[in-house]
């Protein structure tokens, strides 16, 4: 496409199932607004919109484990994460939800223009059924072994593992979340996509096609898929929370939330245009808009195969132009996870780091998961800030706007004679725009955020090497030439940074007195590259404020330690206690023979991970017993220590060396094995346990 008239500019559909944290953030919701704040900085057409996906088994999962309805579960986090969105500046034109009437009709219709176009295969096929809970078992409801990478935990419709999206028959062992019964096979009947039918025009679109500007991952998993051999896939589902199917014969049905949700970016389009008093079609319809679906890796197969199959069987539609699909964000080395709440939630965010909204889009977009799963560190936040927003732009914005109030009284000053650094730094100064351009246009959000900060390095090398504080003893003319440079260059960042830190922008905009006036006077990224001046000689910039401040090291012990508390707290949650064995007699318990000892000599058996060769005092003599203890403890810690023994366990070889006894250990919730020992060290070896 040359250039598009218009965008339509959509970011996944958070599931109102829990509120969103940092992984969303980095993945979806910041390059998704950098990219929608710097194509209406281009004077663009842009529609961006998102809303709430409140459909689907993770919802009905939720309300079961909160004991409250659907219901109230979708409108608790709606308003949640709608806030989380508004607090960190993504700038939607429209977040609605799957729930809003508006949605309701324009995926029914959806589904009933296919339906009436015999676009759909009506079926009946048998599909899992929990007779327990008396309920047919699809998408969440159900964790088996992936047919494709062995993964044992995939849903009934993807794998978690591999991004796969399958039938909930093709799981291996099957079993239901809701009883954990193996589920027993059921007739039902159901509407399918026969997305074989589009596999040919699939291939064509992205495998012939190329998609050249595509993601390497985006495009490899979209090839393998295709590859592989596409199927008819439900789009119905005998659930009570969705869409109704619009069609007679399926009452008890709902449409697949995978079918609804994409719709939903419809639905929001066309509520933002009615309330702007807009034409939602070209949006969605016109060869002259790009469309762009911002989604994590998990959602890609939804987006490049099943939604498009749904367009184009629809006929009206015009097809993404691109899926710029991010991996994922870990946090301190380990996968986030809501379940095991080891996440850092954006609400919780802020409410310890008040108005610090930038910061936290700045290191994730620093280390955003572009194009493999990245880690995000408390340590790193902490540097990043410190090192970098303060040290760098905060600094060079702060000695700027002091040193003008003090030499100036805050009025621009006139320039003499440039020398020859000072036009370098102009025409450097000039280029960027285009740099940074050209990386957001290529989804390199990391790389565009990277050379933003290069125009701050560049305003902060020319202070220190042209040193204005000196030569305002010496040469005044010289002084007000190096001041109108770096005034040139902080306006020039005033712009370039509002995609990537809004709220900075904003502030910096107030500081240099940028936005007095009329709005559409306001500096524009292009004015950078043909504008003789930014700030005119004479123009009077205003208030100085901080606009980012040190990270002290308590806060960020205090972050760690949260998440070690939830750690903690997820451990003593999982501990879960054995159930208790066959009753037995007191004669049998009186067969046991256990005695206090002390663990005299200790050596690793050689070639063997877990085991120790120990010889223990039993107080009736002295004997070896082997023990699996060796990944908990090492040979010259457990010299010395009292245990409690089984000590007429029949002897046994384990690698060729007789065990001749039992010690007693138990188990940490995290592996690690503790001796269960007499701890009175009064007690002598030979005691009986009784
Ligand atoms: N709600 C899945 C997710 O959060 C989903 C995205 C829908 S986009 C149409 O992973
Ligand atoms: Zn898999």
């Amino acid at each position: 496409m040359s250039s598009p008239k218009r965008y339509t500019i959509t970011a996944a559909l958070p599931y109102t199932n829990g509120p969103v944290h940092i992984g969303h953030l980095a993945g979806v919701y910041v390059p998704a607004d950098i990219y929608a704040r710097f194509q209406r900085l281009m004077n663009k057409d842009v529609a961006f919109v998102c809303g709430s996906d409140e459909h689907g088994v993770p919802i009905t999962l939720k309300a079961k484990k909160e004991g409250v309805t659907p219901q109230e579960v979708v409108d608790k986090y709606h308003a949640i994460i709608k806030k989380s969105f508004e607090d960190f500046g993504i700038s939607f034109d429209n977040y609605s939800r799957t729930s809003a009437k508006i949605h309701h009709e324009t995926a029914s219709d959806f589904f009933k223009k296919l339906y009436d176009d015999e676009k759909f295969i009506e079926e009946v096929t048998e599909q899992l059924y929990d007779e327990e809970a008396g309920q047919f078992l699809a998408d969440r409801f159900i964790l088996g072994t992936c047919p494709k990478c062995g993964f044992e935990e995939s849903y009934g419709d993807q794998c978690e593992n591999c991004g796969t999206s399958h039938n909930a028959t093709d799981l291996i062992n099957p079993k239901s979340v809701i009883s954990g019964n193996k589920p027993v096979l059921k007739e039902t009947k159901h509407w399918f996509l026969p997305l074989d039918r589009y596999e040919n025009w699939l291939k064509e679109w992205i495998v012939k096609g190329h998609k050249k500007d595509w993601k390497t991952n985006v495009y490899g998993q979209c090839k393998s898929w295709i590859d592989d051999g596409l199927r008819p896939r439900a789009v119905t589902r005998d659930l009570d929370w969705g869409i109704p199917v619009p069609v007679e014969g399926a009452e008890g049905k709902v449409l697949y939330v995978w079918f609804d949700a994409p719709i939903g970016y419809i639905s929001a389009t066309k509520e933002w245009a009615a309330r702007e008093g807009k034409d939602w079609e070209p949006y969605w319809k016109n060869e002259d808009t790009k469309l762009l679906h911002f989604i994590g890796k998990d959602n890609i197969v939804f987006h490049c195969i099943i939604f498009p199959s749904m367009l184009k069987a629809e006929g009206s539609y015009t097809l993404p132009n691109n899926v710029p699909a991010n991996e994922f964000l870990n946090l301190e080395g380990n996968k986030i996870s809501t379940s095991k709440n080891w996440a850092v939630w954006l609400h919780e965010y802020l409410e310890d780091f008040p108005n610090q909204q930038d910061v936290l889009r700045y290191v994730l977009t620093a280390n955003a998961p572009e194009t493999k799963d990245n880690d995000f560190t408390w340590s790193d936040f902490q540097a990043r800030n410190n090192n970098e927003l303060v040290a760098i732009f905060g600094n060079f914005i702060n000695r700027v706007v002091v040193l003008t109030d003090k030499y100036y009284d805050g009025a621009v000053p006139e320039p003499s004679e440039f020398t020859e650094t000072d036009s370098q730094a102009l025409n450097e100064l000039r280029a960027y725009p285009a740099v940074i351009s050209s990386s957001i246009e290529r989804y390199r959000f990391r790389e565009a955020q990277m050379e933003l900060m290069n125009v701050a390095r560049l305003g902060n090398k020319y202070l220190a090497d042209e040193e204005p504080w000196k030569t305002i003893k010496t040469d005044a003319d010289r002084t007000q030439t190096i001041m109108y440079v770096a005034l040139q260059i902080a306006a020039a960042l005033a712009v370039l940074s509002e995609p990537f830190l809004p709220f900075t922008s904003e502030k910096l905009n107030n500081i240099l007195d940028l936005k007095k006036g009329d709005p559409n006077k306001r500096l524009r990224w292009s004015d950078i590259e043909t504008k003789e001046a930014l700030l005119m000689p004479g123009h009077h910039i205003g208030k100085g404020e901080l606009l980012f401040s040190k990270m002290e090291d308590e806060q960020i012990a205090a972050q760690i330690e949260k998440l070690q508390q939830s750690k903690k707290d997820n451990e003593a949650m999982n501990a879960t206690v054995t159930p208790q064995k066959d009753t037995i007699t007191f004669d049998d318990f009186t067969k046991l023979d256990m005695r206090v000892g002390t663990i005299i000599e200790a050596e690793k058996m050689p070639k063997a991970k877990k085991l120790l060769v120990l010889k223990v005092d039993t107080g009736i003599d002295v004997r070896t017993i082997v023990s699996g203890i060796a990944e908990s403890f090492t040979a010259e810690e457990v010299i010395g220590k009292k245990v409690t023994v089984l000590v007429n366990l029949a002897p046994r070889a384990l690698r060729g060396v007789d065990s001749e006894g039992m010690i007693l250990m138990t188990e940490m919730p995290d592996g690690k094995l503790v001796f269960v020992n007499p701890d009175d060290a009064g007690v002598n070896n030979g005691a009986t346990i009784n």
